[in-house]
């Protein structure tokens, strides 16, 4: 008998993030989503509840909790920048107009909700995280709960390849440098997937074409628009991917340090001493494609 895995998703939710989310509706038989917990990046913490409520409503599935997370790093309030609006659309889901539904909002704050769901299934819970890792870093510090995640699996970095928003660095790391470096010195259950591997998968939009969902297959339309107009990478939902396919992903234990300011902030420094990040360094890209696009379209006919 398969495992039933249960999971907490961290999100910024932009197009990507949408993906990753129907990715794990599409697989509910093995996926159980517990939670899902708002981070800023493509969009604005609030903005990441009210997109991530409105897609809940979409599949009605009001029944699964949505926290707002941190802000923004520290006390700043983080206002995405004209740059994210290109690549997600002003409203973060490629300017589709989706009927607001704020049912799902937990009033809790981001520390009792994770604990109150580690409680409940007895720390049998993996955290999926797809933007920076303040809201990860933020519970490891103040949590005093003795239970904490079974797995982490964080789509972010680039080891080997150039960042994708300096020449240093990925976009999840740089915009909360500290809560990464945080992060990677203070747990050993973390499983990084970097655009390394991520860059190597791509949606094409003869595949997205084939949708019924027409709110799903316009935000990727916007999405793939960006990319150049036939593909777009698929980023977040990689993270679906692995949680339930390990073994198409080619894995390395490393110790990575984080550079957290000037010109190379975001930088990732890669060492094999007292390695215990295990990294993504490859993957079997038709199956993890595959994987995907069979399981988006058992969700969107
Ligand atoms: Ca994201």
């Amino acid at each position: 008998m398969r495992i039933m895995e249960t999971i907490i998703l961290d999100l910024d939710t932009g197009i990507d993030d949408a993906l990753a989310l129907a990715a794990a509706l599409a697989n509910a038989e093995r996926v159980s989503i517990a939670g899902i917990s708002t981070t800023f990046g493509n969009v604005s913490t609030r903005t990441s509840v009210r997109n991530t409520c409105a897609l809940l409503h979409h599949f009605s599935r009001h029944d699964i909790p949505v926290v707002m997370g941190k802000e923004g790093c520290g006390n700043n309030i983080y206002v995405a920048s004209q740059f994210q609006y290109c690549i997600h659309g002003e409203n973060g889901i490629g300017n589709v107009i989706l009927q607001s539904f704020n049912d799902s909002e937990s009033k809790d704050d981001i520390v009792s909700f994770y604990n109150k769901i580690l409680a409940e299934h007895n720390g049998n819970v993996t955290l999926i995280t797809t933007g920076p890792l303040t809201n990860l870093a933020f519970y490891m510090k103040k949590s005093r709960s003795h239970l904490f995640f079974k797995k982490i699996i964080s789509m972010a970095g680039c080891i080997k390849t150039k960042g994708n928003i300096t020449p240093y660095a990925e976009a999840n790391i740089y915009k909360d440098a500290e809560a990464a470096s945080y992060v990677f010195s203070h747990t050993d259950k973390l499983t990084l997937l970097p655009l390394d591997v991520t860059q190597t998968l791509f949606l094409e939009k003869d595949e997205s074409l084939k949708w019924n969902d027409e709110i799903y297959r316009q935000m990727t339309d916007y999405y793939i628009a960006f990319h150049g107009g036939e593909h777009c990478f698929i980023h977040d939902p990689s993270t679906i991917a692995y949680l339930l396919h390990p073994e198409y992903f080619m894995t390395e234990k490393i110790k990575i340090s984080v550079t957290t300011d000037g010109e190379e902030k975001g930088q990732m420094n890669i060492s094999h001493d007292d390695s215990y990040i295990n990294a993504a360094r490859s993957c079997n890209r038709e199956a993890v494609v595959k994987f995907l696009t069979d399981s988006w379209m058992r969700i969107f006919s």
